[in-house]
C-alpha cells in the first residue's frame, strides 16, 4: 500500500456562539472550556487524521480554519472560504433560528467562495437535551439536499466530533478520487501491454488531466523529445524518464496529491510493458 500525505483547508461555518471554537478545541486539544471565547479574526489550527482507502494510506493533515461567524465581516468570510476543501456546516440545536441562516446566509456564501466543497452538517450542543429544537430527521432532510452527511454533536461531551470531523476528511479526499466523467474514458488492456499501447496510454491519460488539448499536446512533444523517445518505436527506459517529465509540467498546474497518483498510474502501466 501505499502512503500519502495530504494537507487539506477545512472551515467551520455558522452563526456566532454555536460552538465552532469549542469544536476545534474539543477536536484539536481534546478540550472543552466554558468560559467565553470570542474569536478574532480567523484562527488557523492544525490536525493530523490517518485515513485508509482501498489501495492507499493517507496522512491528511487537516488546516482548520476558524471563521469569525459575526454577518457584518462578509469580505474577511470570503476570504476564509477560499480555497476551502471542505466545511462543516454548524447550528446550535437549541436555536432553530441558527440553521435558518447556514441556508440563507452560510451556504450561499461558502458556495461563492469555494463551490465545490462538500459540506457537513452539525447540529451542536445535542448535550442540552431538554432544549432541542432541530430534529435529526429535520437536520437530515435538509443536509440531503446539499448531498451532505448530518450528524448531532457536543463538544462539551465530545459526542460525535471525531466522527464529524474524519466524515468531512474523508469526503475531501473523495473528492479527489472521484474521476472525471466530463473527461476522455480510456480504454486499459488487460494483462501484458506492448510498449506503443503504454505510450499511447500515458498520452491519453496525461491529456485527460491537461483539460487543454493544445498545451497537454505541446508538452507531450516536449517532454518525449527530451526523453529522446522515437514514437514509432517507443522505449521503457525512455518512457520512464517522459512520465518523470509529465510530473514536473504538473507541478505547474495540479496539486501534489494528484501529481504523484499520476505518476503512480503510469508507472503501473509502465510495470505492465514488455
Ligand atoms: P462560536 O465559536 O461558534 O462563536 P463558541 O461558539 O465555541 O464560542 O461557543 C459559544 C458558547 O456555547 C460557549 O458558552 C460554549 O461554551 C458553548 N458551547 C459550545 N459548544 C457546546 C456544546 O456542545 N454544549 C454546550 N452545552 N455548550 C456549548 P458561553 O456560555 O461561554 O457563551
Ligand atoms: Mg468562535
Amino acid at each position: 500500500m501505499e502512503e500519502l500525505k495530504v494537507s487539506k483547508k477545512i472551515v467551520l461555518l455558522g452563526d456566532g456562539a454555536v460552538g465552532k471554537t469549542s469544536l476545534i478545541r474539543k477536536f484539536v486539544q481534546d478540550m472543552f472550556d466554558d468560559s467565553y471565547i470570542v474569536t478574532i479574526g480567523t484562527k488557523i489550527s492544525k490536525k493530523t487524521l490517518t485515513i485508509t482507502h482501498p489501495t492507499n494510506h493517507y496522512t491528511l493533515t487537516l488546516m482548520i480554519w476558524d471563521i469569525l461567524g459575526q454577518k457584518d465581516y462578509t469580505n474577511v468570510q470570503a476570504l476564509g472560504m477560499t480555497g476551502a476543501s471542505g466545511a462543516l456546516i454548524i447550528c446550535d440545536g437549541t436555536r432553530s433560528g441558527t440553521l435558518e441562516s447556514l441556508q440563507k446566509y452560510w451556504i450561499p456564501s461558502l458556495q461563492k467562495s469555494a463551490p465545490d466543497a462538500p459540506l457537513v452538517f452539525l447540529s451542536n450542543k445535542c448535550d442540552l437535551t431538554d432544549r432541542q429544537q432541530i430534529s435529526m430527521e429535520y437536520l437530515t432532510g435538509i443536509a440531503d439536499q446539499f448531498n451532505a452527511p448530518a450528524f448531532m454533536t457536543s463538544a462539551k461531551t465530545g459526542e460525535n466530533v471525531e466522527e464529524a470531523f474524519a466524515q468531512i476528511g474523508k469526503m475531501t479526499l473523495e473528492v479527489e478520487l472521484a474521476p472525471d466523467t466530463s473527461k476522455i474514458k480510456l480504454e486499459i488492456p488487460d494483462g501484458e501491454l506492448n510498449p506503443t499501447q503504454t505510450f499511447d496510454l500515458i498520452q491519453a491519460h496525461f491529456v485527460s488531466q491537461m483539460g487543454d488539448q493544445e498545451d497537454a499536446m505541446a508538452m507531450i512533444r516536449k517532454h518525449a523529445t527530451d526523453s529522446e523517445l522515437d514514437p514509432r518505436h517507443p522505449d521503457v527506459q525512455g518512457m520512464y524518464k517522459f512520465v518523470m517529465g509529465l510530473s514536473l509540467a504538473e507541478g505547474m498546474f495540479l496539486n501534489d496529491f494528484k501529481i504523484r497518483s499520476n505518476l503512480g498510474f503510469r508507472r503501473r502501466l509502465l510495470e505492465r510493458t514488455k
